[in-house]
């Protein structure tokens, strides 16, 4: 499909402006009203009319830049979009050019989604920015709204935090989506050319650190009746497409024993996916999409398509289980005489998140009156595509019954202002780690 056809997505790319003046009072207030509103008004930028789902190189995506690229401007950042379509603000240090703390998360959301997975990082560290106001601080700081952390349009995931880490694998431009719209004709309609993407990359000189703010997407914090929490590492995770072929036929004449049916043969690998995965501890497998053809009432399946989504804290396990899954299906194939083909589409290994970080973020913690939880993250997160360019950690934010990627996520407003107050305190007080740059 020509990219013509795509929808008309206004230019992503916002006019580098230079900033206004930090504000003249050196430490602005904090909001958590306005930070609860900017969730709001960010959540109705979604293709799906009674939820929301934004996907990455999407008119949505391209609105949801432009809207916090303005309130980025709002708290003195200066505002591109890099070449991927990244949304980045900066603001500098005692003097130009200083390496910087880099802040932020994700502003692309997984189908009927929660408001607050990926954007309260974004939203809170521009709060924080603000709050600074003339503060001069001996680095600089950037808040970066990631453009494709989920993976949702085209199966591969951290998109955007890859190209900034420099991992970004060219192959992934021939990707299409769920219309057959590759991701070059996708990034050339959203105004951006799919030949610059490795201009994302950053260099490691640049970077002092990542830092991720983000809810926990569980259970722990609110268990623990704790507001935050510091994060000790992020589990892996790999990802497949398998593709089961079979034979279509009359659902009404093929006799049982001669039907080569895909989509009872993909039923079985779902469950053996499960079972595979409960056979190892801290394990988890999950198929979260099924596509069947032809897909009539009266016509045995031809084909099925699904994804497989293993992830473990130990990358061993992950890759055995993987391994399990994928035999399984293939043995399941050649009993049912249905052609089985697993290809994995993304995989990133299980990240440490930096001690002198952590402690760091601790002291914020401690600094305003909370006991220290470290935890690790069964979600997978921008800062694990960054660990390749510089440290990171994350600061986690108890959540509703621990829901998440789901309508009902949600967080308490004194929460809110709690993890902005202990982000704003650890950015204040961050230091880098002695010669790391
Ligand atoms: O899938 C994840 O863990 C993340 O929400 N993308
Ligand atoms: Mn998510
Ligand atoms: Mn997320």
């Amino acid at each position: 499909m020509s990219s013509s056809a795509l929808p008309a997505v206004p230019p992503s790319v916002l006019p580098s402006v230079p900033p206004p003046a930090p504000s003249s009072s050196p430490h602005g207030a904090l909001s958590a009203a306005r930070i609860l509103e900017r969730i709001e008004a960010l959540a109705r930028l979604s293709e799906q009319p009674d939820g929301l789902t934004r996907v990455y190189l999407s008119a949505e995506h391209a609105r949801a830049n432009a809207l916090v690229g303005d309130w980025m401007r709002e708290a003195g950042l200066a505002v591109r979009v890099d070449a991927v379509g990244n949304l980045i603000g900066r603001r500098e240090g005692e003097r130009p050019g200083l390496p910087c703390l880099m802040l932020g998360s994700h502003l692309d959301s997984v189908r009927n989604a929660g408001r607050y997975d990926g954007m309260l990082g974004v939203i809170t560290a521009i709060e924080c920015v603000q709050a600074l106001g003339a503060q001069a601080l001996p680095f600089a700081i950037e808040v970066i709204g990631f453009a494709d952390e989920e993976g949702v349009r085209f199966q591969a995931t951290m998109l955007g935090s890859r190209a900034v880490a420099g991992t970004f694998d060219p192959q992934l431009l021939d990707l299409a989506d769920a219309r057959g719209v590759s991701m070059r004709d996708a990034l050339r309609a959203f105004g951006l050319d799919p030949e610059q993407v490795a201009d994302a990359a950053r260099r490691r000189d640049e970077v002092l650190a990542y830092v991720e703010y983000h809810i926990e997407q569980g259970p722990v914090l609110e268990a623990e009746r704790l507001p935050v929490g510091v994060v000790t590492a992020i589990n892996g995770q790999q990802r497949f497409r398998i593709e089961l072929e079979g034979m279509a036929g009359h659902s009404g004449t093929v006799p049982m024993a001669l039907r080569r049916d895909a989509l009872a043969a993909a039923a079985e690998c779902v469950l053996a996916a499960e079972a595979a995965a409960h056979a190892v501890p801290d394990a988890v497998a999950t198929v979260g999409q099924i596509s069947v053809a032809p897909g009539a009432t009266n016509v045995i399946p031809g084909r099925a398509v699904l994804s497989l989504d293993v992830r473990s804290p130990r990358d061993a396990d992950r890759e055995r289980v993987a391994r399990t899954i994928v035999d399984a299906c293939t043995a399941i194939g050649a009993r049912r005489n249905v052609r089985v083909s697993a290809t994995q589409t993304h995989v990133l290994d299980s990240c440490a998140c930096a001690p002198w970080l952590r402690q760091q973020l601790a002291q914020a913690i401690t600094a305003d009156g909370h006991r220290v939880r470290e935890l690790p993250s069964g979600a997978g997160h921008d800062a694990m595509a960054l660990v390749g360019l510089t440290d990171v950690a994350m600061l986690f934010l108890r959540c509703a019954k621990g829901i998440s990627h789901h309508p009902a996520e949600a967080i308490e407003a004194e929460d809110a202002a709690t993890g902005a107050r202990v982000l704003l305190n650890f950015i204040q007080r961050f230091r880098p780690q002695g010669g790391a740059h």
